[in-house]
């Protein structure tokens, strides 16, 4: 992707900091003159950066405004696999499809593709997910973990109660996990995963995790027909969020998430799963197209399947599509 001046500018202040750029240097390096330099920065810190200009030494770049770019995301970021290497669109079809198609073309581990709007972002088994409003945080992930394939639908396990924490710890909200890929808060939807996977039998060669958040949407920005099941952090703590902030906590956590569990196996997981899942040890409906029974949610296994009593009998389900509230 070509840069734009701008964006190339951001870019140089951002690698340096904390030591000063010149002008001069600056000039030489966008190929632009030295007034075009101090027109660029005024411009910027209209649009919410914050720098410090010394005569002689040159300009340091102090803050980044809230609002997301591959640049501000990636500003600060203290992973070493993920997000660094990201890309960001105002308007998507579907981050996931991107995410796929360049690690088809051998994007690596922790490349990332973020957008604003999606246009078609969708669900699991073809479900459309409504993600077309800036509000929300849509982002899919290309891990190449060293993984057997049975393990990968646990990635979407460790996903959720990353983002879990990361709630928690940027609100005072209860968030719950619905297995296998919800996260709900109040009983209402507020982030949906979808983690897709390229392989062969015995070997991963690429998981693209997908997440939408509703992060700072307002109940007139869902439609009708969600009303009554979803909501957004903002709806329920009544105070927006910084979204590239949390963002960036999600990526940082994430990232130590899936190291652990890649080293040390599933068990962790398992256990902050079991202490965040929603309905846990409670009567639920499981919906077949035959029929909707009423079974006892018992658990999850060490192989992340839901652990289901129906009577006597304990039942370990495996299918993510199961369908159950
Ligand atoms: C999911 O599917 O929840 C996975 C959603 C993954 C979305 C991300 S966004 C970035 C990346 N790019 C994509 O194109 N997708 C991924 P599923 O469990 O099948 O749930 C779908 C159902 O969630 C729908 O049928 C609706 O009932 C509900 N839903 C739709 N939009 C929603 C929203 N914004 N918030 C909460 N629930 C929603």
């Amino acid at each position: 992707m070509v840069s734009s001046t701008r964006e190339r500018l951001i870019q140089y202040l951002a690698e340096s900091t904390p030591t000063y750029v010149s002008g001069q240097w600056l000039s030489e390096k966008l190929d632009i003159s030295r007034t075009a330099v101090w027109k660029q920065i005024k411009q910027l810190e209209a649009d919410g950066y914050v720098f410090q200009a010394i005569p002689n030494k040159g300009y340091r770049l102090l803050n980044m405004p809230d609002k997301i770019s591959s640049n501000t995301l990636t500003w600060g970021l203290k992973t070493s696999w993920l997000a660094q290497q990201l890309e960001h669109f105002t308007s998507l079809d579907s981050t996931q499809d991107l995410a796929k198609e360049k690690a088809r073309e051998n994007k690596p581990h922790g490349y990332t593709v973020v957008a604003d709007h999606q246009l078609k972002g969708r669900g699991r088994m073809g479900r459309v997910f409504e993600s077309n409003n800036p509000n929300g945080l849509w982002f899919s992930m290309v891990l190449r973990p060293n993984l057997i394939p049975m393990d990968a639908p646990k990635l979407t396990l460790v996903a959720a109660v990353s983002l879990v924490r990361v709630i928690k710890e940027m609100t005072h909200l209860e968030a719950e996990i619905k297995w296998p890929n919800d996260v709900f808060i109040q009983g209402k939807k507020t982030a949906g995963i979808l983690t897709e996977m390229q392989g062969e039998q015995d070997r991963i060669n690429f998981v693209v995790i997908g997440i939408g958040i509703n992060i700072n949407q307002t109940a007139s920005d869902f439609d009708q027909a969600l009303h009554a099941r979803v909501t957004s952090l903002r709806l329920e703590q009544n105070q927006e969020i910084d979204r590239r902030q949390f963002l960036q906590l999600f990526f940082e956590q994430f990232e130590r998430d899936v190291d652990h569990f890649i080293q040390h196996g599933f068990a962790d997981t398992k256990k902050r799963f079991l202490s965040d899942a929603y309905k846990l040890n409670q009567k639920i409906s499981l919906i077949t197209e035959a029929e909707q029974r009423e079974v006892i949610y018992e658990g999850i296994s060490d192989h992340g399947a839901i652990l289901i009593r129906d009577g006597d009998v304990l039942t370990e389900h495996f299918n993510a599509s199961l369908n159950w509230n």
